[in-house]
């Protein structure tokens, strides 16, 4: 299938004509630096020398800017701005190249042998290591031919910056849904040059189904250091992915002309020289728990990384498509599910006095990321003020309590109350405290003695209340304190019989909307017109992007989302529907 920005390509493509001397005239505005106004009258000189300007009238160069913003749908200001500029560094697409092996304009290269990369999110499509070991692999065969060395670190900058994301994923080339284009990337160059990104909306694979994962990224980091197409077919830098005949990386040779074209940059390995850095992998992640893929002088993450999920563990980034369910309610709160719950007489809780109302919770601190992120193993920097006082449940030879520093930590159901946290597993619940940090752990049933464990939980805080959920039933909670009439069944929401229980719900507060996810599905009731949203139920998958199919535990604190599966949670950004970095459970409760 061809798709329109393959088609834009095309077009810029054809533009080409010569190659005119660069040569200042650049028409430029605020804000730009002399090497961007630099590479645009490169970059103008190259697609824009054939432009029909009238010379004599005005200044061909600003022609050529207005020509290239007109044909981008940009502001026609005939002066390079930043989006003109960002609309420059557009990564490599499907062009069909009628030569062997090409490289980029001006073939840019790396000026270095010794190269990082970073992989800053992930696909659920795949586990982590499999795709490390994907991208490690690849790496490895252009290393093998090549002087180049690659390291990959798990913080920071790195040269070839790898994602995920779909559709607008914030380069002005967005993806465009399932197959077409499978991947970018940029040519060598520094802050978005090398960066290859994967359309999310693939299916990764490891095999011959799907989207082969490695063939594709051995072509995205062939662009990242400097290829572009090749006419051959069998060359991996074909423009399309023709041939699923070598997803074993193992056996994966390079075709002849994309070794002449990568040694056109680099040289060959220089003989007895260091050996490629990228070392053949041990083997597909699958039974042996691949470490990443690092050669020689790796260095590891920080600290010993707690083990990859063994789910698939979702996060990219994603776009703006299918919002969740969200419609803006300017209404004023008003009852949950049609039966309202009295108003329960307000007697002391059973044990843990809740606190009066707190401010939220503050939520950790996030390094700023230009990009959609993904931290493999951040630690909190936020600490437990006072420590934890001592509880009955705390008793860590008590079996029966879960051991909430655990790194595979799961939960059952989080939600907030009165401005603490409570995390719930099994038979107790955790409560963070919004104001103080410490955690306490506490008894479900001391605190509501008819509750053994629940299933999902959410807080209406307009209302200072909090719903329980356990199989089909809920109750509705104002502090510690059961209301009366509960439990009752959750077909007042308008769940189906089919739904035996709840995984995880959560409540938008703006919205005033609680969101339920079943399976693979979420169910988004209105609290102010007391009904199930007629669109209910949608794949979780389609509209909360990169959280994966399934979630347990799920809360909303400070206008951001958390979805918990398996041993991590993903904080994931409303407003602009992506993921946008991943915690530990433990984490939570801080664990160091
Ligand atoms: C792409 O998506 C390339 C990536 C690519 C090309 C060849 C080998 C691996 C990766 C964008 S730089 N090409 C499209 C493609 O192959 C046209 N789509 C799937 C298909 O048509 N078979
Ligand atoms: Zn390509
Ligand atoms: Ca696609
Ligand atoms: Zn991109």
């Amino acid at each position: 299938m061809v798709l329109p920005w393959f088609f834009i390509c095309f077009l810029v493509k054809f533009c080409i004509v010569e190659v005119i001397p660069v040569n200042g005239g650049v028409q430029e505005a605020a804000g730009i630096t002399k090497e961007d106004l630099i590479k645009a009258q490169e970059y103008i000189d190259r697609f824009y020398n054939a432009v029909s300007v009238s010379r004599r009238l005005t200044d061909p160069k600003e022609e050529k800017i207005k020509a290239m913003q007109t044909f981008f749908g940009l502001n026609i200001t005939g002066k390079i701005n930043k989006e003109t500029l960002q609309v420059m560094n557009k990564p490599r697409c499907g062009v069909p190249d009628v030569q062997r092996f090409s490289h980029f304009p001006g073939k840019p290269k790396w000026e270095k042998t010794s190269l990082t990369y970073r992989v800053v999110n992930y696909t659920p499509d795949i586990t982590d290591s499999e795709v490390d070991y994907a991208i490690a692999q690849a790496l490895r065969l252009w290393s093998e031919v090549t002087p180049l060395k690659f390291r990959q670190i798990y913080s920071g900058e790195a040269d070839i910056m790898i994602s995920f994301g779909y559709r607008d994923h914030g380069d002005f080339s967005p993806f465009d849904g399932p197959l077409g284009i499978l991947a970018h990337a940029f040519s060598p160059s520094n802050g978005i040059g090398g960066d290859a990104h994967f359309d999310e909306d693939e299916t990764w694979t490891l095999g011959r189904q799907g989207t082969n994962i490695f063939l594709v990224a051995l072509h995205e980091l062939g662009h990242s250091l400097g290829l572009e197409h090749s006419k051959y077919e069998q060359a991996i830098m074909y423009p399309t992915l023709l041939d699923h005949s070598f997803v074993d990386p193992t056996k994966f040779k390079l075709f002849k002309d994309d070794v002449d074209g990568i040694q056109a940059l680099y040289g060959p390995r220089i003989p007895n020289g260091p050996k490629p850095t990228i070392k053949p992998q041990p083997k597909p992640p699958k039974e042996p728990q691949p470490k990443p893929p690092i050669g020689p002088q790796p260095k590891p993450p920080k600290e010993p990384q707690p083990k990859p999920p063994k789910e698939p563990q979702p996060k990219p980034p994603k776009e703006p498509q299918p919002k969740p369910p969200n419609e803006p309610q300017p209404k004023p709160p008003k009852e949950p599910p049609h039966k309202p719950p009295k108003e329960p007489p307000h007697k002391p809780p059973k044990e843990p006095q809740p606190k009066p109302t707190k401010k939220p919770q503050p939520i950790p601190p996030k390094k700023p990321e230009p990009k959609p992120t993904k931290k493999p193993e951040s630690k909190p920097t936020w600490r437990p003020e006072t420590k934890p006082k001592p509880n009955p449940a705390d008793d860590p030879k008590n079996p029966t309590v879960p051991r909430k520093c655990d790194r595979e930590l799961k939960f059952d159901a989080i939600t907030s109350m009165r401005g603490d946290l409570l995390f719930f597993k099994e038979g107790i619940f955790w409560r963070k405290s919004g104001t103080k940090n410490n955690v306490d752990t506490i008894l479900i049933n001391a605190t509501w003695p008819r509750l053994q464990s629940i299933d999902a939980a959410y807080e209406v805080p307009q209302r200072d209340i909090v719903y329980l959920f356990k199989g089909r039933h809920f109750w509705i909670t104002k502090g510690f304190s059961l209301v009366r009439d509960y439990p009752q069944d959750i077909s007042q929401f308008g769940f189906p019989v089919s739904v035996k229980k709840i995984d995880a719900a959560l409540f938008l507060k703006e919205e005033r909307k609680a969101i339920f996810f079943v399976r693979d599905k979420y169910w988004s009731y209105d609290h102010v017109s007391l009904k199930m949203d007629p669109k209910s139920p949608r794949k979780i998958k389609k509209d909360f992007l990169g959280i994966g199919k399934r979630v347990e535990a799920a809360f909303q604190d400070n206008d951001r989302l958390y979805f918990s599966n398996g041993a991590n949670q993903m904080e994931y950004n409303p407003r602009r529907n992506h993921v946008v970095r991943k915690i530990p459970n433990y984490q939570r409760l801080n664990c160091k």
